[in-house]
């Protein structure tokens, strides 16, 4: 763990791979400023270039809040270039993390709002706690949800995204429901949450953490690179028509088929045992 609003811990055995990534910035609840943002780059280089890591969890080590989305009194310190700099630097961000291999979970309890929505939306799964709060209040700031485009820089992009909230919203929920939500930047609660598609699962205040812990303990039980090739046929698929998606699964398929891992599968199968995967 280091100092800094972005704390990154890998977690030890048995749950080696599962690496926990903590927003920590209490006097802005979290708030998304040049600090945080530089934090966020080097937790997703280091977890890129982590061969070893298998899930992220992307939490919050502040009590009833996830993120409170953009720092808008930085923000109101900075001249219109400075802005669309920030903006550019958070959207590389935001993609690189989305373009990360490995699953990422949301533990959303309490507030997101705005960017902080929108960097629970990048996860693959969210998990909130029964009194979380949601909204994308931006056109009440006269801007736009707008926080992820084009291709990631960071990382080894397998793909190219180009999504921001006015984007990834509709591709959950429905294009109409999410004008609804963008119009109005109204907040929603857990339970609309759940209904609406938003996140996967709304549990008791204060559980999302071990809900989050248990989804990606189940993760790590299967074939590591079977995972990866999963998220990726899913992503890239879903970018392209059905017959260039098609051959996006084939490939990744081909990938699966070449592993020792495969074999470990249907042995452990046989010899009714568990498997014991090693990502080869
Ligand atoms: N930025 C900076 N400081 C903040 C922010 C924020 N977003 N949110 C809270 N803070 C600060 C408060 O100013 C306060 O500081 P201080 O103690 O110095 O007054 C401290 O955090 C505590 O906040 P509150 O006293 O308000 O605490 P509450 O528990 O009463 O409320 C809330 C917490 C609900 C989070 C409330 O503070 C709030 O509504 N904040 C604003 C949230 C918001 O509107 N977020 C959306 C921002 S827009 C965005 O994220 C998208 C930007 C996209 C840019 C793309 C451009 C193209």
């Amino acid at each position: 763990a280091q100092p800094g609003p972005v704390r990154l811990q890998k977690l030890s055995a048995p749950d080696s791979g599962i690496v926990e990534l903590r927003l920590e910035r209490p006097e802005a609840k979290n708030a998304i400023g040049k600090e945080m943002l530089q934090g966020l780059r080097s937790a997703i280089e280091e977890v890129d270039a982590d061969a070893a890591a298998t899930v992220v969890l992307v939490a919050s080590s502040v009590p009833k809040v996830f993120c409170a989305g953009a720092d808008l009194k930085e923000r109101r310190l900075m001249g219109p270039n400075e802005v669309r700099d920030f903006v550019n630097s958070l959207r590389s961000t935001f993609s690189s993390f989305e373009a990360l291999s490995i699953p990422t979970i949301a533990v959303v309890e309490g507030v997101a709002f705005g960017g902080g929505l929108e960097l629970a939306l990048s996860c693959d799964l969210r998990i909130c706690g029964e009194d979380a709060k949601f909204s994308l209040p931006e056109t009440g700031l006269a801007i736009i949800p707008g926080w992820s485009y084009g291709s990631p820089v960071i990382c080894e992009a397998n793909f190219h995204y180009r999504a921001g909230g006015t984007q990834r919203l509709p591709r959950i929920v429905g294009g109409s429901r999410a004008k609804e939500l963008i119009f109005t930047g109204r907040r929603f609660d857990a339970v609309e949450a759940v209904t609406m598609g938003v996140v996967n699962y709304c549990v008791p205040a204060g559980e999302a953490y071990q809900k989050a812990l248990e989804l990606a303990r189940e993760i790590n039980q299967k074939g590591p690179l079977a995972i990866k090739m999963a998220k990726k046929a899913i992503n890239q698929g879903a970018e392209v028509d059905m017959s260039s998606a098609l051959a996006v699964e084939e490939e990744c398929y081909e990938q699966v088929l070449q592993t020792q891992d495969r074999l470990e599968g249907l042995a452990a199968f046989a010899e009714k045992r568990k498997p014991v995967y090693t990502g080869k």
